[in-house]
């Protein structure tokens, strides 16, 4: 590794000389390093990744889709942070190695991040963080960007998925009897989860760039001041809805339990945390976004926790082929557990109205 990690270096035009590397493992799909160089008057510290092909087909769109918009982050707010990818000596921000693998390269921002948010200062800054993302990107148009993982959060071919699955003879059987019950509450609010999608493919509401993994510990945080510093994890930027990108983050940071907690009691929209995030957010973006796509951030919860639960299902169904699962009913159990959040949801939605109201005043 020593070597080709010096190669890659080598590449990209690092400065000094290669003092040590270690690998850092919170990420489940690409491979990343911490590597230091020396200097004459110091060292330097990188991350240098290698992508998961198998996740990821087409990695150098996504280096594109980077490029692009971290060139527009540093063109228009030249004093934020963001992730600054290396080039080689003919301007690629990626390169192979000898095996034909993947790389890029970044700088290392030191910093800590938060897997679980209960407190609900580090909740606010979360939504500072995403909604500073969202404000620093809405005038950028993200129909130039590639859309990297296609229909990815169409929920009404989502939905469509789960069904016409529900009929194929190749999944039949005593799987999907079990999920009769969810299945009949997913077929009931159907249309009104999928109403969102629809417009947004009807070209009804905007296409804004989209970060798509809106968690918790996708924001880098200060160590000395505990402010957020920068959001993370560009992988999954493409074209796509704002009212997800908040959503995707109500779902995953305001959930009162974890994403497949058995006991459905505990599971329900948090309203402190949900009010907190809500406050970051639209302070930050609240101008940036139309009067239609505030209106619908409550539904958009919605939606994208009925998505996610489709897919778990659906998912389960098949056999777990597509989510990695610790045990063998790991997704009807986080499937139940967001059917759970988003009947709460739903009966929360005009209170969750209410509040994004407030903050967008
Ligand atoms: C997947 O890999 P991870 O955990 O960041 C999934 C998201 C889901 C999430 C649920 C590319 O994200 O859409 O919300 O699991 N990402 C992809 O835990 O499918
Ligand atoms: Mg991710």
């Amino acid at each position: 590794m020593d070597k080709t990690l010096r190669n890659i270096g080598t590449t990209f035009c690092l400065p000094g000389e290669m003092d040590n590397f270690e690998i850092i493992t919170n990420g489940n799909v690409n491979t990343t390093y911490k590597v230091s160089y020396k200097e004459d008057e110091g060292a330097t510290d990188y991350i240098f990744q290698k992508i998961n092909t198998v996740a990821f087909h087409h990695p150098e769109e996504i280096m594109e889709n980077i490029d692009r918009v971290t060139r527009h982050i540093n063109e228009y707010f030249p004093d934020d942070d963001t992730l600054l990818f290396y080039r080689d000596s003919d301007g690629r921000n990626y390169c192979y190695d000898e095996d034909g693998n993947f790389w890029r390269v970044m700088n290392y921002v030191d910093s800590i991040t938060f897997n679980s948010c209960d407190d609900l200062n580090v909740v606010e800054s979360v939504g500072q963080a995403f909604g500073h993302f969202a404000m620093q990107l809405s005038d950028f148009d993200g129909s130039v960007l590639y859309e990297t993982i296609p229909d990815f959060h169409n929920t009404e071919k989502r939905l469509s998925t789960l069904f016409e699955d529900t009929e194929n003879e190749e999944y039949k059987g005593e799987r999907l009897d079990e999920i009769a019950e969810d299945l009949a509450y997913i077929a009931k609010v159907r249309e009104l989860a999928s109403g969102l999608s629809v417009k947004y493919n009807a070209h009804e509401l905007p296409v804004r760039v989209t970060h798509n993994d809106t968690k918790c510990n996708n924001v880098l945080f200060s160590k000395e001041t505990l402010q957020p510093l920068v959001v993370i994890d560009y992988d999954t930027i493409m074209p796509g809805m704002a009212i997800y990108d908040f959503g995707d983050a109500v779902r995953s940071i305001a959930n009162h339990s974890s994403e497949g907690e058995t006991d459905l009691s505990q599971v329900y929209l948090d309203k402190e945390k949900f009010t907190a995030f809500s406050k970051g957010y639209f302070s930050q973006v609240k101008d940036s976004l139309t009067k239609e796509e505030i209106e619908s951030m409550a539904l958009g919860a919605f939606s994208i926790t009925i998505e996610l639960a489709s897919r778990f299902l659906d998912d389960y169904i098949k056999g777990d082929v597509y989510f990695n699962v610790a045990y063998p009913k790991h997704n009807l159990d986080r499937g139940r557990c967001q059917l759970a959040l988003a009947k709460d949801m739903y009966d929360n939605l005009d209170d969750m109205k209410a509040i994004i109201e407030e903050m967008c005043k």
